[in-house]
């Protein structure tokens, strides 16, 4: 297997580019695919400064590393989830990052701000954990960017969770959320900071292999509530189908975006309020960041 860029020894083979890569030709690659796609979304410049939200896995913490040496001035956001020892491990993965590459961190802990912690929100609610632990992390990352003066936030969603979110949307015909899927959401409101995803053209298995080869110390371990996620069984029918035909995902997810995307976005006149407690963006009167606090508080 030969590099195809230089000729020397691959070290990783990429089927659906038809291309196999030695290692600094694999970063340029990745690199040049993340460049890609800020500048085509254009997702911020070089002005202004990005807040990355992390998780401690590979892809946020691989999209933190290239932006870092891309030269982007970034401030990483974690957001304590409260999930037994997972939290602490991913935290800790998050925390040796920041201090080894000279970056600031911010953390937020859903406890603090909701009440409780996600596995607790999840027995209150008695909605699957997910629900309430995606809301919360919406809330708080677009929070914590209005706080600090960010205009932008990044997340590390790759093509494989671009493709998994957009096959459960068209399983269920769910028409506001294929309105909503985007590489890049802009700011509709002046409390809505935009929300971006540079590593949308990047699979999984390139963001775990960026990480590997630069040895970025990441968790492994998935959260354990993922486990149980729909999402999880549309990634694997996702995989099966980028076996047979190397490039299925990236049709999929580009074909929608390029062609698609745009029909769903007509219907988008849902007027925007304040929520009366807190002040964020709401279209009722009350946030569901809020109610769901309520209910917490309820609850204890
Ligand atoms: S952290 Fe939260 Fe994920 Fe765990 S509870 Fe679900 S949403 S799976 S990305
Ligand atoms: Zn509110």
């Amino acid at each position: 297997m030969k590099c195809r860029t230089c000729g020397g020894a691959a070290v990783l083979e990429l089927r659906r580019h038809n291309a196999a890569f030695c290692t600094p030709d694999f970063f340029a690659f990745f690199r040049r695919q993340v460049a890609e796609a800020i500048r085509k979304h254009r997702m911020f410049s070089r002005d202004e400064e990005v807040l990355v939200a992390v998780s401690g896995g590979k892809d946020s913490l691989a999209l933190w590393d290239v932006l870092i040496d891309e030269g982007y001035r970034t401030t990483g956001l974690y957001l304590d989830l409260g999930i037994f020892e997972y939290s602490v491990e991913s935290r800790a993965k998050c925390d040796a990052f920041a201090a080894s590459h000279g970056v600031p961190l911010l953390v937020s802990r859903v406890a603090d701000e909701v009440g409780a912690p996600v596995p607790v929100i999840q027995r209150v609610t008695r909605r699957p954990p997910c629900s309430g632990c995606g809301l919360s992390k919406r809330y708080l990352m677009n929070r914590a960017a209005l706080e600090h003066g960010f205009p932008v936030v990044a997340t590390g969603h790759n093509l494989d969770d671009e493709a998994a979110t957009l096959f459960g949307s068209v399983m269920h015909w769910q028409t506001e959320s294929l309105a909503r899927q985007s590489p890049a959401l802009p700011s509709t409101h002046a409390k809505l900071v935009r929300r971006v995803k540079p590593l949308y053209r990047l699979s999984e298995r390139e963001s775990a292999a960026y990480a590997f080869l630069r040895r970025i110390d990441y968790i492994v371990d998935e959260c354990p509530f993922a486990k149980g996620a729909t999402s999880l069984a549309h990634k694997e029918i996702l995989n099966r189908m980028e076996d047979a035909a190397p490039g299925a995902k990236h049709d999929f997810v580009f074909g929608f975006f390029d062609r698609a995307r745009a029909a769903f976005e007509t219907a988008q006149t849902a007027v925007l309020n304040e929520c009366a407690r807190c002040g964020a963006v709401t279209t009722g009167t009350i946030c569901a960041f809020c109610k769901l606090a309520d209910q917490v508080k309820r609850s204890s």
